[in-house]
């Protein structure tokens, strides 16, 4: 009854089941007798996504009459995951479809595991995308994503001899959620020249003679939105070689490879995401990926504005594009060139519609992660691009320097262009100035970027154009279809499944936090999904552990800046620890299982390295017979969203523990806390926004500052730098042998020891181990620990990205969303 609309569903449980053995029997072609798991899962994804399609046709009907602002949301990542459930659970027929399913001879959960993840993204980016995907459908906006559909997504990590191995991801062999529309292309162009031209009002006009074309193809995926019909499109871009006289040609000379390997190159451009997260490599195909992207994108936006007939004066009170990051930063020269070359605009009318058009989010501050583009590429690549991006920055600098007349630093330092050899293009300078508001994902990360990376940039357009929209995270997939359990116990104390559309009603859970059945029950699921944890850990890795142990958990992506380095050590220093111990006072030590995931971009060195130590720690500590259940270290292979789902309702502190001033925000430390686990972190990203609202008493906060990063690292490098003595007793453990040959980790030693401890490991370490100790001593409190986990998740009502999308949609976008009747 909660559900006041079953947008896209079933009439009854045998309309279901009838549809389901139709497309068994029909689009699979299979007989019932001879239907097994895949076969099921396949055939209900079919029948949910078929509700979907009529959905998602009104919903655009409904947009398209109601003819009011889009927010268009560009993001090259789309970390997915699967779309069964979220379909079953978004529509409110999922207990319709396990009894149904049931009946056909299925557990709904198995049905469900058959589904392959759609892994179009790195990390926290491409999630944080999908995320917003859910939010702005379910409140009602009318919103677009646009991004690529990669043949093969994030890599697949397997762990061999404890090293990470690479495998592809082909992810497409059934994929029912994507519906081609081979009716909807768009002739993309590259390379060639520039050439002036007079046209019919004799005017001169640039004219882009092009020398490559590739197709472009849309497919759609419908995004359903929660207890609500609206169901909003996601269209990714597919590359296919466009068919012109010219590949006839080729064919009819007998040219027949030479055909085909353009082909090829033509579909090699949406082949493969970059598995690279927070770190730019400058590869041709990347930039090719972002033009064929954004210009595709602009092309089909352009489109449906003008078949309104207004005026382009209009454009920007009809359309909001969001930059996710600057990989689509193009986007904005793409406009601006559609503008003034095809439509006709005077520079600045048309450079007026650009600005009001754009919104650009920055997420990172790391130097290695700000993107750049050579001159010469992009002159080879985009020419006629390249003398906008020319002319942007002249017009941009003429206004700086009337601004101030005697000051040439601020000229060259906020030039688009680095006059470096070769030139480069600075992307998140072009991103700004092309738009009307540029914004960081947590308080420190946007008060960051105001006061380093883009202070000349403040003083330029001043401060109102730069903005925090704090990071959230759906509660619909990371708490209700996560953690079913939970949501229920959660929903019988606070009236019901409100709180999964406005998540502040989770404060109502503060006035329960003494009943004594809802405790325990509390802590009955919590163990729970421990238990479903370690079964996973034992299957997967052979290690067994104890589902009463603490359970220690980091999963992301492996960096440097993350500093999983220094979690391994603290874990080595335990281990010594408990060796150095007697069995008597052993036998007073809390049990604890250390859990690590996450993938390595595959020509990170470092993090590789890391990965390793992890493994080979494990491998030593995890056969020690006199260490036992005190401790174990698990690497868990392949770490993705659907593995997140399993994961982080099992964890009791997870570790968000980066370099202060380098983690923008961070959004599972918000899974992980609304999940009812505690944290155990530095003071970065959204770790202080959190600890604002759970109150400082339910969390394990340790580390310097950002404030003093800066010096201590100066310090390292021109004063004394010793290493403390509690890490240096690790080094010499791992220098011994003790996990292997120390060769294998030199690198990860020397790094603090040798070369000025960029990351501050060494600085932290001590008062990271304090940290610790002090979890465990919590810990031991069970029922001081379960009043924790309770009150913070009543505190976290904040971190839902409904109120994170209404933020943007409010400061930024100025979009409103479309009422839908009941
Ligand atoms: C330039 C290119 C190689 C590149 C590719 C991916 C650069 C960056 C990225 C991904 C960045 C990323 O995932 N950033 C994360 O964004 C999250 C959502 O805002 C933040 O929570 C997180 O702190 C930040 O690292």
């Amino acid at each position: 009854a909660w559900l006041r609309h079953q947008a896209g569903g079933f009439k009854d449980q045998d309309g279901f089941e009838r549809e389901v053995v139709r497309h068994v029997e029909t689009t699979l072609a299979r007989s019932l007798y001879n239907c097994d798991e895949s076969a099921a899962y396949s055939a209900t994804a079919l029948a949910f996504r078929d509700r979907l399609i009529l959905e998602w046709n009104r919903t655009q009907q409904r947009q398209t009459f109601a003819d009011s602002k889009r927010v268009y949301y560009l993001s090259l990542e789309f970390l997915m995951g699967r779309a069964l459930d979220n379909a079953m659970l978004n529509v409110g027929q999922k207990d319709l479809a396990k009894a149904g399913l049931s009946d056909l001879g299925f557990r709904i959960e198995d049905v469900i595991q058959q589904e392959h993840d759609a892994a179009l993204g790195n990390g926290g980016l491409g999630r944080l995308a999908a995320c917003f995907l859910d939010s702005l459908a379910s409140l009602n906006y009318p919103a677009w994503g646009y991004g690529l559909r990669y043949r093969y997504g994030i890599f697949k990590q397997e762990i061999i001899d404890g090293y990470q191995v690479e495998v592809p991801d082909y992810w497409l062999d059934f994929n029912p959620w994507e519906f081609p529309r081979h009716d909807v292309t768009v002739d993309i162009q590259f390379y060639g020249n520039v050439e002036k031209k007079t046209n019919d009002a004799g005017k001169t006009v640039c004219h882009w003679e092009a020398g490559e074309t590739v197709k472009a193809v849309a497919y759609d995926v419908p995004i359903p939105g929660y207890a609500t019909p609206t169901t909003n499109n996601l269209r990714l871009w597919s590359s296919k070689a466009a068919s012109g006289e010219f590949d006839f040609q080729k064919f009819n000379s007998g040219d027949y490879e030479s055909s085909v390997a353009d082909q090829q190159r033509a579909e090699t451009i949406s082949a493969v995401l970059y598995p690279n997260d927070n770190l730019d490599r400058g590869k041709e195909l990347r930039l090719k990926q972002q033009y064929f992207w954004v210009a595709a994108s602009l092309y089909d936006i352009v489109r449906r504005f003008k078949k309104t007939n207004r005026s382009w004066k209009e454009f920007p009170e009809q359309v909001a594009i969001q930059l996710n990051d600057t990989h689509p930063t193009l986007a904005i020269v793409e406009l601006q060139r559609i503008l003034i070359d095809l439509e006709g605009l005077e520079w600045d009318e048309a450079w007026n519609i650009v600005v009001n058009t754009f919104g650009y989010t920055n997420h990172t501050v790391l130097p290695e992660a700000l993107e750049k583009w050579s001159v010469p590429l992009i002159q080879h690549l985009l020419p006629r691009h390249l003398q906008i991006i020319y002319d942007i920055n002249l017009y941009f600098l003429q206004t700086v320097e009337r601004q101030f007349p005697d000051d040439r630093e601020i000229l060259r330092d906020v030039s688009i262009i680095e006059e470096s050899q070769p030139k480069m293009i600075r992307m998140a300078f072009l991103a700004i100035v092309g738009s009307h508001k540029v914004n960081g994902v947590a308080e420190l990360h946007s008060d960051l970027i105001k006061t380093t990376i883009f202070k000349d940039f403040v003083r330029i357009f001043g401060p109102d154009k730069f903005t925090n929209v704090t990071n959230g995270i759906t509660p619909r997939r990371w708490l209700h279809q996560a953690n079913p359990r939970l949501s229920e116990l959660i929903a019988s104390k606070t009236g019901g499944h409100g709180f999964l559309t406005d998540l502040t009603a989770l404060n109502k859970l503060e006035l329960h936090v003494n009943d004594k059945a809802f405790r325990k029950e509390w802590a009955e699921i919590k163990y729970a999904n421990k238990v479903r944890l370690a079964k996973h850990i034992k299957a997967t890795t052979g290690v067994t552990v104890n589902p009463a142990a603490l359970f220690d958990v980091q999963v992301k992506r492996i960096h440097e800046y993350k500093r999983q380095q220094m979690n391994i050590f603290g874990a080595i220093h335990r281990y010594l620890a408990l060796k150095a111990m007697t069995p008597e006072e052993r036998q007073k030590q809390l049990p604890r299982v250390s859990i690590f995931g996450g993938k390595a971009a595959p020509g990170y060195w470092m993090a590789k390295q890391i990965i390793h130590l992890i493994n080979s720690v494990g491998a030593v500590v995890n056969n020690d017979k006199e260490i036992g259940d005190l401790l174990k270290v698990v690497f868990l292979e392949d770490y993705n969203v659907s593995k997140a789902e399993m994961i982080i309702p099992a964890s009791d502190i997870s570790e968000h523990i980066s370099t202060a001033g380098t983690e923008a925000s961070g959004t599972s430390n918000m899974k992980f806390v609304l999940n009812g686990g505690l944290i155990i972190g530095t003071c970065d990203g959204a770790n202080i926004e959190i600890t604002r609202e759970i109150d400082e008493s339910n969390i394990f906060l340790f580390g310097h500052l950002s404030e003093e990063v800066e010096e201590l690292r100066h310090t390292h490098l021109y004063g004394e730098h010793v290493v403390d003595p509690k890490l240096a007793a690790v080094f010499a453990e791992i220098e011994k042998g003790t996990f292997g040959n120390p060769q294998d980790f030199a690198g990860m030693v020397s790094a603090v020891r040798e070369h000025g401890d960029y990351y501050l490991v060494s600085d932290d370490f001590s008062s990271y181990v304090d940290s610790h100790a002090a979890v465990d001593e919590a810990y031991r409190d069970q029922e001081g620990w379960v009043t924790k986990c309770i009150t913070s998740v009543a505190r976290m009502g904040f971190f839902s990205s409904d109120r994170c999308i209404n933020e943007y949609a409010e400061e930024i976008w100025n979009v409103e969303p479309l009422k839908v009747e009941a």
